[in-house]
């Protein structure tokens, strides 16, 4: 295992930990921005450091593509070609190409899908996967799972989530470097609570230093959302980190974390920011609308962000999406507020006034009770 999860303090399931990692040690809850293509859109390395960014996620499918991960290996690992020091997350590819190419089609033997780049039938098996992850070098790699959309129904979830446990054992057979990078297991097994503690059980039996809930975010409710992830963190052990991933909103990161969930990843915040929207206290901030035209405060007084510090609304209405540094500043705002999240998170918790946090947060996010 090549990580270290202690538990600093609790508050009822609520827990804010330090995660020792190869490269970086991290406090937890945390949130990872995620970078296509070895960046976070518009940010620099020094950037995400200045912001407090701990960790960051890469996609094992873009990267493989271009520059592809020999080139990467050969040129010393994705954390020396990006030039970042701190801790790296790889997806295991999967889920990126089931949702952005319709052309993927899953089998036993892995996920067959048409080349973007020349339309060539390609194949990603589970031990491919965990190959090209080796080969880029982070600190926490994915296991390859099939994932399925929580709003459909019927024997395709099931099978599914048996596929994504018989994949688990190619991908740790397949794992040459467990001494350096932690493979962790995702959790499968859509809205079914039987199937959850099927695919749960069968995880935690493997032993893996850490555990992912999948399948998630994916057009369900609420509701359904966090039943789910109460009774995967409620079966998974304590001692060991619990990811829940492609999530999310900063409402989603305040109920996982009091349902135990400790690492996040979204694209929410940039993506967000590139359509000219700031995460606040309240809620969202659309930089695009007139009346941020004459206004002379900054995106939220209560943040101490470099953009924060020195531009006003006016001046980035003025840039957002007719200047890529609109969206830079934005990012940089968003993401600024997720690190800020996730250490109020921690602290918080640590401090034994985690409640206290939490209706204040909601207080500024529902001002009016609904
Ligand atoms: N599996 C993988 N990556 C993911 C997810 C998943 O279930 C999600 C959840 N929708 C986001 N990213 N491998
Ligand atoms: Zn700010």
């Amino acid at each position: 295992m090549a990580l270290r999860f202690e538990i600093l303090g609790r508050f009822n399931r609520a827990r804010a930990a330090r995660l020792t990692l190869p490269h970086f040690t991290c406090q937890t809850p945390l949130f990872m921005p995620v970078g296509t293509q070895g960046t976070i859109k518009g940010l620099t390395t020094d950037q995400l450091e200045d912001i407090g960014c701990q960790i960051i996620l890469g996609n094992t499918y873009h990267l493989e593509l271009r520059p592809g991960s020999r080139l990467i290996d050969e040129l010393g690992g994705l954390h020396k070609f990006m030039n970042w020091k701190r801790a790296l997350l790889t997806d295991s590819g999967g889920f990126q190409m089931v949702s952005l190419l319709h052309l993927a089609d899953i089998t036993e033997e892995g996920v067959t899908f048409q080349s973007p780049v020349d339309g060539k039938p390609m194949l990603l098996t589970p031990e491919e996967s965990i190959h090209i992850q080796n080969n880029i070098g982070a600190d926490i790699i994915m296991a390859l799972d099939d994932v399925v959309k929580t709003t459909i129904t019927g024997p395709r979830i099931e099978e599914a989530m048996y596929r994504t446990l018989r994949w688990i054992d190619r991908c740790i057979a397949a794992h040459k470097k467990p001494d350096v990078q932690n493979l962790f297991g995702i959790v499968q097994g859509g809205l079914d609570p039987v199937l959850r503690d099927i695919c749960v059980r069968g995880l935690v039996e493997r032993n893996l230093p850490g555990f992912a809930i999948g399948g998630l975010a994916g057009g369900e409710d609420k509701d359904s959302f966090w039943r789910v992830v109460a009774q995967c963190t409620a079966g998974l052990p304590e001692n060991k980190p619990r990811y829940v991933m492609g999530v999310g909103y900063p409402l989603d990161i305040v109920v996982c974390s009091a349902l135990g969930a400790d690492m996040y990843d979204c694209v929410y915040p940039t993506r967000t920011a590139r359509f000219g929207t700031a995460l606040v206290p309240e809620g969202l901030l659309k930089l695009k609308q007139n009346a941020m035209a004459t206004d002379e405060r900054p995106i939220d007084p209560t943040c101490s962000c470099m953009v924060c510090k020195k531009y006003t609304r006016a001046y980035l209405h003025c840039l957002v999406t007719k200047d890529a540094m609109g969206s830079q500043l934005l990012s940089y705002h968003n993401l600024s507020f997720m690190m800020r999240l996730s250490r109020d998170l921690h602290t918080s918790i640590l401090e034994g006034r985690f409640p206290e946090f939490v209706r204040g947060f909601l207080r500024a996010q529902f001002p009016k009770g609904d």
